[in-house]
């Protein structure tokens, strides 16, 4: 099983690096924030309560998107993988996903971490915000906050992957077709 995870600040090109690596090594692929997303559309309990979190542009409580993710990995899918797109995002979800795998004979192979510096990531965000119909992609200030989140919580998850020689620092300004070569780059490497 190929097993990996898109990581990067809001706006980086997680989600849209993941469509093309899902096509091509037939992974599936669980986002956190699609999930959120869908459980507040659906006005489930947990999407009410993940609601007040995601408009400000703050972290959903690590034991809710815990739980979601345990409830995906129960299902069979019989791909040949998964790519974790927007999780982890703290320390804490990072090892909750280890114990995880390891539950089903299973580990991370790399990560692929997207650098794109903070004027890119507002103005992508607000392009987006203008037909995603997103809240959190409309106010400046809300993007410039969920940076400010990403920098205070999530960006020293690198660092516990780094430890297990499994990051993989990409650079994420450029053609969307050319950021994908160099991820499938590293990917080969790891996989060779
Ligand atoms: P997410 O849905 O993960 O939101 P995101 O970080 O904005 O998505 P992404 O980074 O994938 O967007 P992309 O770059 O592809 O999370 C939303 C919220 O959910 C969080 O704020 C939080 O509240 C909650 N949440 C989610 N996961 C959580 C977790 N694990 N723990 C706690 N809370 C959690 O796209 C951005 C734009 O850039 C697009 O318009 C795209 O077209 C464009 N783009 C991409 N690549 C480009 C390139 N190379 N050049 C130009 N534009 C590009």
């Amino acid at each position: 099983m190929l097993n990996l995870v898109l990581f990067g600040p809001p706006g980086a090109g997680k989600g849209t690096q993941s469509q093309h690596l899902v096509e091509h090594y037939n992974l599936i692929h669980i986002s956190t924030g699609d999930l959120l997303r869908a459980e507040r559309k659906a006005g489930t309990p947990l999407g009410k309560q993940a609601e007040e979190y995601m408009t400000k542009g703050n972290l959903v409580p690590d034991e809710v998107v815990i739980g979601m993710i345990e409830n995906k990995l129960k299902q069979d899918t019989g791909a040949k993988g998964i790519i974790f797109d927007g999780f982890p995002r703290t320390t804490k979800q990072a090892e909750a996903l280890d114990n995880l795998l390891k539950s089903h004979n299973e580990s991370i192979n790399a990560v692929l971490s997207l650098h794109v510096d903070e004027e890119e990531l507002v103005k992508r965000l607000l392009d987006r915000g203008k037909t995603s119909g997103r809240v959190d992609d409309q106010k400046e200030e809300l993007i410039r906050n969920r940076v400010q989140v990403y920098r205070n919580e999530t960006e020293v998850v690198a660092d516990y992957y780094k430890k297990q020689d499994k990051l993989h620092v990409i650079e994420g300004v450029g053609e969307i077709s050319e950021i994908t070569a160099a991820i499938r780059g590293a990917v080969e490497r790891v996989k060779a």
